[in-house]
C-alpha cells in the first residue's frame, strides 16, 4: 500500500514538473495574413494584440502575399520556437502544404477568414476554421441593395448591377452569390446582372474590372455594386464616378466596416458607397488567437468550424456600430 501510495505521488510530480517545463515555454502565436495592407487585416491583428496582452503570450504578425513568403513565415515560426499559427492563405489551395509544413514543424494551426482546401479543392477539415457566414452575409448585401432602391423608386428593369468577382476564393464566390440570389428574390432581372473579374482581391483590380464592365454596358445610368469586400465596391464606386455615376445613381454595399467604409462615411458628401456590412475583425483576431492559446497551453484544440454574422451599415448607424463592435 505505502509503495502505491509513494508511487502514486511520484507520478504526480513528475507529471507537475513535465507541466511546468511546458507552461514555462513562452507561448509564441504566429498570425499570418494574406494582405497586411489591408485595414480588415490591420483589425485582426490589432485585436490579436489584445489577445496577446491579456494572455501574455508573444504575438508574431507577418504578412504572406504568396506562397514563397508564406512557406518562409511558417519556418520562420518554427525557428522562433512558436507553437502554432492563425492564418489567412495567400491562396486557399495551398491548404495541404500549409498542413503539411505545419506538422513537419510540430505547429498547430488554423484558418481565419479564407478556409483552406485540399488538392480536390475540398475544405480541410482537420484544420479548424472561423470566418463569416459567406452566402447569409451577401444575401444582406443584396437585400439592402435592393431596399435602398425601392427607397430611391428606381425601375429594377433600368438598373445595372456590378457583380465584382473573384470565383476562385470559395467564400468571394459564396457571398457574391447571396447577393445575387437576395436580389434575385427581390424581383431584380438576372439579366441586368454584370460579372466584373478582378485579379486580386484590393481596390485597384476592382477598379479595373469595373471600369472594362461599365464601359461595355453604358446602357444603364444606374448602378448597384457589391463583390466580396468593401476594397471591392470601392473599385467600383470610383470606377463609376470616373463615368459621371456618382452617389445619385451608384449604390454600393460592400464586406467589411473597417477602415476602407469608414473613410467612404467620414466624406462630408456621400458617395456610391452607400453601405457594407460589418463583420467582426474582433472575432476572427482576438477569438482566433484566444482559442490557439487555449490549444497550446491546455491542449484544447479549437471548434472545426466557427461561422461569424454581420451587421448592415450605412452612414446613418455606423458610429453605433463601430462603438459596438469594440
Ligand atoms: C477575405 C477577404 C477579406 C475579408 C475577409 C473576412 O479574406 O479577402 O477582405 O473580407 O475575407
Amino acid at each position: 500500500m505505502k509503495i502505491k501510495l509513494l508511487a502514486a505521488a511520484l507520478t504526480a510530480t513528475l507529471a507537475t514538473a513535465a507541466f511546468m517545463a511546458h507552461a514555462a515555454d513562452p507561448v509564441k502565436i504566429g498570425f499570418l495574413v494574406k494582405q497586411a495592407e489591408e485595414p480588415w487585416f490591420q483589425d485582426e491583428w490589432r485585436f490579436a494584440e489584445q489577445a496577446a496582452k491579456e494572455k501574455g503570450f508573444t504575438l508574431v504578425k507577418i504578412g504572406v502575399p504568396n506562397g514563397e513568403k508564406m512557406m518562409a513565415a511558417i519556418d520562420n515560426l518554427a525557428a522562433q520556437k512558436a507553437q502554432g499559427f492563425v492564418i489567412c492563405a495567400p491562396d486557399v489551395k495551398l491548404g495541404a502544404a500549409v498542413e503539411r509544413q505545419a506538422k513537419r514543424q510540430n505547429l498547430k494551426v488554423m484558418s481565419v477568414d479564407d478556409r483552406l482546401v485540399d488538392g480536390a479543392g475540398k475544405p480541410i477539415a482537420s484544420i479548424p476554421h472561423m470566418g463569416i457566414s459567406g452566402y447569409e452575409i451577401g444575401r444582406q448585401v443584396g437585400k439592402g441593395l435592393a431596399e435602398e432602391m425601392k427607397a430611391r423608386g428606381w425601375k429594377p428593369e433600368e438598373v445595372g448591377a456590378l457583380r465584382i468577382a473573384y470565383d476562385q476564393l470559395p467564400t468571394a464566390k459564396e457571398r457574391t452569390q447571396g447577393a445575387v440570389d437576395a436580389l434575385k428574390e427581390a424581383g431584380f432581372p438576372a439579366a441586368n446582372i454584370v460579372d466584373a473579374p478582378q485579379s486580386r482581391t484590393d481596390t485597384e483590380s476592382a477598379f479595373n474590372a469595373a471600369n472594362i464592365a461599365l464601359t461595355k454596358q453604358a446602357r444603364f445610368k444606374r448602378w448597384v455594386a457589391f463583390g466580396l469586400n468593401d476594397e471591392a465596391v470601392l473599385g467600383a464606386v470610383r470606377a463609376a464616378e470616373g463615368r459621371g455615376l456618382r452617389a445619385d445613381s451608384m449604390i454600393g454595399i460592400g464586406i467589411g466596416g473597417s477602415k476602407t467604409a469608414l473613410n467612404e462615411f467620414a466624406k462630408p458628401a456621400a458617395t456610391g458607397f452607400y453601405g457594407t456590412v460589418q463583420i467582426s475583425p474582433k472575432r476572427h483576431g482576438y477569438e482566433t488567437s484566444l482559442l490557439m492559446h487555449q490549444w497550446i497551453t491546455a491542449n484544447q484544440a479549437p471548434p472545426a468550424v466557427t461561422l461569424t454574422s454581420g451587421n448592415l451599415m450605412t452612414r446613418k448607424n455606423q458610429a453605433e456600430l463601430v462603438k459596438a463592435g469594440g
